[in-house]
């Protein structure tokens, strides 16, 4: 029996439907069909750059329904689930596009989660299939993902990208390769999914144990790449440079990969190391990019090291994920010669983005503001009361891109979402008179380590399960290179002493993702607490801050 795609979602209220449907962001496509609108417009424009491979409009609309066609010959229908871990090549965005045309839903997994994680959202969305590189950077991702299937009652395929595709697995080069099959577009054609149901489930950052999923629809996120990629300003004439990891929202569709594919544009794969990022844009001309701001800030050393790079095409830098230094960002312009964009963000839907055409302070000292004339911000104190404009507060969101709730979460949708269906963002924003904001902090438990958002209390569950460990807390220490590190306080019990690596065994015996392993683990007596009893975070994070400053580490370069 097929599940109806809005099971387990948290639909926006018919009254909003009808309004946004009114106002023309929800336009009632499906995303695959609207790409494939821009290959028709532009066919023989190139799509897609990933190393030496080049594809057109009409060849990558070809192999996504040819892609479709076989995923749906494997037994893959409507609805299905796929996990996706797969690096930035044309093989994600084949079989991205080819999942839209069909209406398998992507989970959008980060190249950094390992078995612990993977193995979580397998089974939260029930997939059938997923889909994983052989090996990257050292990681049998194969038997990775063979192990998880052992244990999971539905999955039923592993696809596997690279040289080593096991007998069991199905080689995702055939499976994303050439077009052999004719009227692969007129049967996928003859199902478009419905522009209501979930096309892509994106992951919380979040602040519990284990990512949340974020069901977006086609008609929301649809808007959400279209709009992104006209404050954006992209056209046929952008070459758009995915160096962020694809899972993202952010090089996703803001505007990303959809927003520029939707528009004409060509994406050009690859990753943000500087020495190989800069020939790439040298080579194919890239005029815009998106980054977090630990690799901004590479660039802008890399480049001021090795000035020889020529950045000249390069219009707008998209800088977002975490808090842009002013400092930093006013050495963008006249360092690369670009327009700064910063943006701030969240995988649950509300973007805010700086202006090209804003005044330099605004560019350089604001998080943007809402890309929607319908996005409804609040920002409110510790009572959840409205602050005076001008006044830092905790910013609540509502909108055409923001769901009302995560997917199958009850429990966590009744702490992070209000009764009427704001979303809690735990962000700390300051609104200016100009509409702008500006970020001044989090009141979540969660660590950004150079973009890849980490849920302190899942550091903490594992801390717990180390031996040896009375009390424990995690939190963030300032970083010059990654913004911020895990570092992790613990109380032994008595008579023991524990270390990071204590810790780290206990994390990679359960298979959980390297970027979350805490850097410094500080053993205390005591942790101080709040007049209510929970653990002081914010006295623990002055504390390990005056500690790196005491030894002479420099946070703010
Ligand atoms: C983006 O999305 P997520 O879901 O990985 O993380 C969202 C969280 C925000 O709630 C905020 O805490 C933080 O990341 N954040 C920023 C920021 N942009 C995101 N904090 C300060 N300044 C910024 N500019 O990170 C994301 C999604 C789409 C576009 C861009 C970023």
């Amino acid at each position: 029996m097929p599940r109806p795609s809005s099971d387990g979602a948290v639909p926006w209220p018919a009254e909003y439907a009808e309004l946004y449907t009114a106002k023309g962001y929800w336009e009632g496509h499906a995303l695959g069909d609207r790409l494939h609108a821009t290959a028709d417009a532009t066919p023989d424009a190139t799509a897609v750059v990933d190393g030496d491979r080049r594809l057109t409009y009409r060849q990558l609309a070809e192999h996504a329904d040819a892609t479709a066609l076989r995923l749906a010959a494997l037994g893959l229908r409507p609805d299905d689930r796929l996990v996706v871990q797969l690096p930035n090549t044309v093989e994600f965005v084949i079989l991205t596009y080819a999942c839209l045309r069909l209406g398998v839903v992507p989970v959008m997994a980060l190249p950094g989660h390992r078995r612990h994680e993977i193995g979580h959202l397998v089974d939260h969305s029930e997939a059938v299939a997923i889909a994983v590189p052989d090996f990257l950077k050292d990681h049998d991702h194969q038997t990775m993902a063979f192990e998880i299937a052992e244990a999971s009652s539905t999955l039923r395929h592993v696809l596997v990208l690279g040289d080593k595709v096991g007998d069991d697995a199905v080689d995702l080069r055939e499976l994303c390769g050439a077009p052999d099959t004719q009227g692969a577009r007129a049967a996928m054609d003859a199902h478009r999914p419905d522009s209501r149901s979930i096309a892509v489930f994106l992951l919380s950052g979040g602040t519990t144990g284990l990512p949340k999923f974020i069901a977006r629809t086609h008609d929301d996120y649809l808007y959400n790449a279209r709009r992104s990629a006209e404050v954006c300003e992209i056209g046929p004439d952008t070459v758009y440079f995915a160096a962020l990891p694809l899972g993202h929202n952010f090089p996703l569709a803001c505007p990303g990969l959809l927003g520029t594919l939707l528009h004409g544009g060509r994406v050009v794969l690859g990753s943000p190391n500087p020495e190989k990022a800069f020939p790439l844009v040298e080579r194919e001309g890239v005029t815009a990019t998106a980054l977090v701001p630990a690799v901004a800030q590479r660039w802008l050393d890399h480049h001021r090291e090795h000035p020889g790079a020529d950045l000249s095409s390069l219009r707008l830098l998209q800088v977002g994920g975490s808090r842009l230094a002013d400092h930093v960002a006013r050495r963008v312009r006249p360092e690369l010669g670009c327009t700064l964009q910063q943006v701030f963000g969240m995988a649950e839907g509300l973007l805010n983005y700086t202006r090209p055409d804003d005044p330099e302070d605004v560019i350089c000292t604001t998080q943007g503001r809402p890309m929607c004339e319908d996005d409804e911000l609040l920002v409110v104190d510790e009572l959840g009361n409205p602050v005076p404009e001008g006044t830092p507060g905790v910013l609540l969101t509502r909108g055409p891109y923001t769901p009302r709730g995560y997917y199958r979460a009850a429990e966590q949708n009744a702490r992070a979402f209000t009764e009427d269906g704001w979303y809690r963002t735990g962000d700390i924003v300051r609104l200016r008179p100009d509409g702008n904001l500006v970020v001044e902090g989090r009141d979540k438990d969660m660590i950004i380590r150079g973009g890849e958002n980490i849920s302190a209390e899942e550091i903490e569950n594992f801390a717990y399960q180390t031996p040896g460990v009375a009390r424990a807390a995690a939190v963030a220490m300032p970083d010059a290179r990654l913004g911020e590190r895990v570092c992790l306080y613990v109380v032994p019990e008595p008579g023991h002493t524990v270390t990071l690596d204590d810790v780290h065994h206990v994390m990679a015996r359960a298979g959980v993702a390297r970027f979350k392993f805490p850097e410094r683990l500080v053993t205390v007596p005591e942790l101080a607490t709040t007049k209510v009893g929970k653990i002081d975070k914010k006295a623990l994070r002055a504390d390990i801050a005056r500690r790196l400053d005491a030894e002479g580490t420099p946070d703010d370069q």
